[in-house]
């Protein structure tokens, strides 16, 4: 397993807290075994929705991590002591407590449905359905707005994050970190591959042009995750979402160890498969019907569900 050998994150000062002005809070779904918290908070003033997510970071096993963890900093607080085997509830240095917070603010109430608890169910979609009932759904209701993805392409924002850039604006793409990646456990790497060219919505667009784009992403991307954290392609899972929650062209590359979510077959499509697959039928994307998990409640799981 390779170590942590990225330092943490640069700390950025923060003018007000964004934990201001909330006021009251709901869970939205917990993952006990991930140790993580998905909430909706309303904030004042206005009563705007926020969705903030915690979530407990792995500890830090360095030799300088453990010699704080175990010493007399740490408070213990016994709970048995048996012969020779004793527990204890203990309060580490703060340090140690850290969370990784995600904030969304003010948020849709399609993220705080994206976060909810709902029942999933596997859908089907033919081609003739992506082009009568998921594309009017995608122009019509109100979908993930992807400024966030132009920001990092005009290098508004995270600019001092990318990893790779290949600024060709048919065929390249920036390489980051994931949001959901803190940058200081390299068995959770996360990087995302945004491509420069616009208007290329999903997996549903893909043809046979797209090949050099979607090439240059599988070996420039590992690449340059091999040149900066030394992890070899073969550690690396490199996938696309079918659905995505935002209609801009991205690619996932995690480490194989992690168990990132929406790594499933109901969601997932490797990027070699989907180069081969094309390789093979310039219009596959255009003809494949396409399996994925949709949550019960939705609009567009509903249409489908009836098309099926
Ligand atoms: P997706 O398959 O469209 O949706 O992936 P998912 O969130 O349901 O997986 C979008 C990816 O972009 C996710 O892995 C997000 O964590 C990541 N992401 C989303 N936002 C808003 C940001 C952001 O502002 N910065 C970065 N670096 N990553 C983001």
């Amino acid at each position: 397993m390779e170590s942590s050998t990225e330092p943490s994150c640069k700390v950025a000062k923060i003018d007000i807290h964004p934990f201001h002005g909330f006021k009251e809070a709901r869970v939205l779904n917990e993952l006990k075994d991930k140790k993580s918290v998905f909430l909706h908070a309303v904030v004042e003033p206005g009563n705007k929705d926020a969705v903030v997510i915690l979530e407990k970071k792995p500890f830090d096993t360095s030799e300088e991590g453990l010699a704080s963890l175990l010493s007399s900093e740490t408070e213990l607080q016994q709970v048995i002591s048996n012969d020779i085997y004793s527990t204890y509830s203990a309060t580490p240095k703060p340090r140690h407590g850290m969370l990784k917070t995600t904030m969304i603010y003010p948020a849709t109430q399609k993220h705080i449905d994206k976060y909810r608890k709902q029942e999933v169910v596997v859908v089907e979609e033919t081609y003739d359905d992506y082009k009568n009932i998921t594309l009017p759904y995608l122009e019509e209701e109100n979908k993930f707005s992807v400024q966030w993805v132009f920001n990092i392409l005009d290098k508004q924002t995270e600019s001092e994050r990318i990893v790779f850039e290949d600024d060709d604006l048919e065929t390249g793409f920036i390489l980051l970190p994931d949001m959901k990646w803190d940058v200081s456990d390299l068995n959770s790497l996360y990087l995302i591959a945004l491509i420069h060219k616009r208007g290329i919505k999903s997996l549903r667009d893909l043809t046979a042009e797209h090949l050099p784009l979607l090439r240059g992403i599988l070996s420039k991307g590992q690449k340059a995750i091999f040149d900066k954290y030394n992890i070899p392609k073969e550690k690396l899972r490199i996938y696309v979402h079918y659905q995505p929650s935002y209609y801009h062209l991205h690619v996932h590359f995690t480490h194989n160890d992690f168990d990132a979510p929406g790594t499933t077959v109901t969601r997932a499509h490797l990027l070699s498969d989907i180069i081969q697959n094309i390789e093979i039928a310039a219009n596959y994307y255009q003809t494949k019907t396409l399996t994925f998990v949709g949550r019960k409640e939705d609009k567009l799981t509903i249409a489908l569900q009836k098309s099926n």
